[in-house]
């Protein structure tokens, strides 16, 4: 087999964020552009000679030409194997799995999440590591580090590798194992659920909906829901990835998953709706005729873990990223167990899962997950609500009631202001930090702040630090005002402004989250002068 090293330049702009490297499919199809970040990625694992490599991604647009290269990069790099999804195809969730599952020492995961695609849209790399979990900081700093000093790389020449059917072949001294994306994962579902309890419900008068948005979650859907546990035939919907998505946009949200909002809260409503992203690691979901919050989710979770047999022994701890409700706090202290608050992104669980401190954790971006992996999981959290649902035979209104009724709510809502110009956006983060030592003290939204501050963590495994993670108001009350910066856009910048509310008293616990939040996000608006600097009136998502 013929190597060749292949002179190149630095690209300026290779520093991952939140989750792996996102840019427009025109960026990465620059020559040498993604050559370039994987040899760096490789370089950044010196001990990779002889081991396994995970690779596949979510289908959308250039998921198939990146996978040529990485393969005759892998080739050329020492890998002794890498263990591909047909088609190129493996959910972020499976990705980690296989990881898991096989010793891998790490996996590539081709995917922008929940950022369209198409040839103007956007791509993205992550480096998972042997745990199965996002690269750490430290390591994403290598990856950039390397990244800025890169002269050359390392490719092979084969002609076009078969992606499309289970194979095992040589590629030099490298194995490529082509294996169905789904199987391993199904497998792990029916290892930590109860797959005939949940045939029974599903095959019984429950009606479900799953919209998986035409993106990686399909396959797996079809495989779970309609084949393994008999659901109907159409439960699934939307179900064939494509490579531009549908020309949508695979958020789960109530913007962006319109159509199955609209079917859960209108006259014809179904008893349970979920959707996932395109990469397969997010869930929404609704009830009949009721939306759930994904922080309450995870705090409805941790509280009802034991009807899930892979749980029943009980949760370790939980953890929440810093800008999710604090409603699953409440439930870890009435269990008596430990609780985390980390900064945004799945990477800053890995520890503490690793570690045994925590079986759940959660975002408020739509992301639940447990120890079972080391990403987030859509479809898991999906299967665990209907673990509860076909455990306690309520309603996920009902179940939502009890949950406020018990632990009281914690009124929630995110506003997004999304593609603002960068430098407007800055101002603004700069405004506020700006206002951090004069804020304590003062009375505002009716309620004084005791802290503010821009979020820093101290990793209690490894005691590494991470600052500048989002300013923070914390009111006298419990109340609180979150301010960042997304680190997943590829144009321009989104400020996020979260807004939180805790809410005791029996008769106020079912109100229209925006009216009751409407003081703080009044303030949002006005502490953060997004409409002076920016000219935007509204949010452009509210979740
Ligand atoms: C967003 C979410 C964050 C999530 C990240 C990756 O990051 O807020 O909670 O972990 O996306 O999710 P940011 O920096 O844009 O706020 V995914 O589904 O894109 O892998
Ligand atoms: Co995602």
């Amino acid at each position: 087999m013929e190597i060749l090293t292949q002179v190149s330049q630095a690209f300026t702009d290779q520093r991952p964020g939140t989750s792996g490297l996102r840019k427009k499919v025109t960026v990465f199809q620059q020559p040498h552009y993604l050559e370039n970040f994987i040899q760096s990625v490789f370089d950044a694992i010196p001990d990779r000679a002889g081991k396994t490599l995970v690779l596949g991604g979510d289908g959308r647009y250039f998921n198939r030409e990146a996978i040529q290269v990485i393969l005759k990069m892998a080739a050329a790099n020492q890998w002794g194997e890498v263990i591909l999804g047909r088609g190129g195809l493996l959910s972020t969730p499976a990705a980690s799995h296989l990881i898991r599952h096989y010793g891998a020492r790490g996996g590539l995961i081709l995917s922008a999440s929940h950022n369209p695609a198409g040839p103007d849209q956007d791509f993205g790399i992550k480096f998972n590591g042997e745990n199965g979990g996002p690269a750490s900081e430290s390591l994403t700093e290598e990856i950039w580090r390397r990244s800025q000093e890169i002269t050359s790389y390392r490719i092979a020449r084969f002609p076009a590798v078969e992606i499309d059917r289970e194979q095992e072949i040589s590629l030099g001294n490298m194995r490529l194992r082509i294996i169905d994306p789904v199987r391993d994962y199904a497998d792990l579902m029916e290892r930590i659920f109860d797959f005939s309890a949940l045939s029974a419900l599903l095959q019984g008068d429950f009606q479900m909906r799953f919209d998986a948005l035409h993106a990686i979650t399909g396959p797996y859907a079809l495989e779970i829901f309609e084949k393994r546990l008999g659901a109907p035939a159409g439960t699934v919907q939307n179900a064939v990835p494509l490579p531009d998505f549908g020309g949508g946009h695979p958020d789960p949200n109530l913007v962006y998953a319109k159509a199955l909002a609209d079917l859960l809260l209108g006259p014809e409503a179904p008893d349970f709706g979920a959707a996932s992203d395109g990469d397969g690691d997010r869930n929404m979901i609704l009830g009949r005729g009721i939306f759930v919050s994904p922080s309450d989710s995870l705090a409805v979770l941790s509280a009802h873990a034991r009807c899930i047999p892979a749980y029943k022994e009980g949760l370790r701890g939980v953890a929440r990223s810093m800008p999710t409700s604090q409603a699953v706090d409440v439930v870890a202290k009435s269990l008596g167990i430990e609780h985390f608050e980390t900064p945004t992104g799945w990477k800053f669980f890995g520890n503490l899962l690793d570690a045994g401190r925590i079986t759940f954790c959660g975002e408020e971006s739509f992301g639940t997950g447990s120890n079972h992996v080391r990403e987030k999981d859509g479809l898991w959290a999906v299967l665990a609500w209907l673990s509860i649902l076909a455990s306690t035979r309520k309603s996920v209104r009902e179940i939502l009631r009890e949950h406020w009724q018990h632990f009281g709510r914690h009124y929630y809502t995110r506003h997004d202001y999304e593609e603002l110009p960068s430098d407007a956006a800055q101002a603004m983060m700069a405004g506020l930090q700006a206002q951090l030592t004069v804020l304590p003290g003062q009375h505002l939204a009716g309620r004084e702040i005791r802290i503010a501050d821009d979020f820093s963590y101290t990793d209690p495994v490894d005691g590494s630090q991470s600052n500048h993670q989002g300013v923070r108001l914390l009111f006298d009350d419990g109340a609180r005002l979150i301010f960042r910066l997304s680190g997943t856009g590829t144009s321009g910048a989104t400020l996020r402004i979260y807004h939180e509310l805790y809410e005791r008293d029996s008769s106020r616990l079912e109100r229209d989250p925006q009216r009751h939040l409407r003081e703080l996000i009044d303030l949002g608006r006005e502490l953060s002068r997004v409409e002076h600097l920016s000219g935007r009136k509204a949010p452009t998502v509210i979740t």
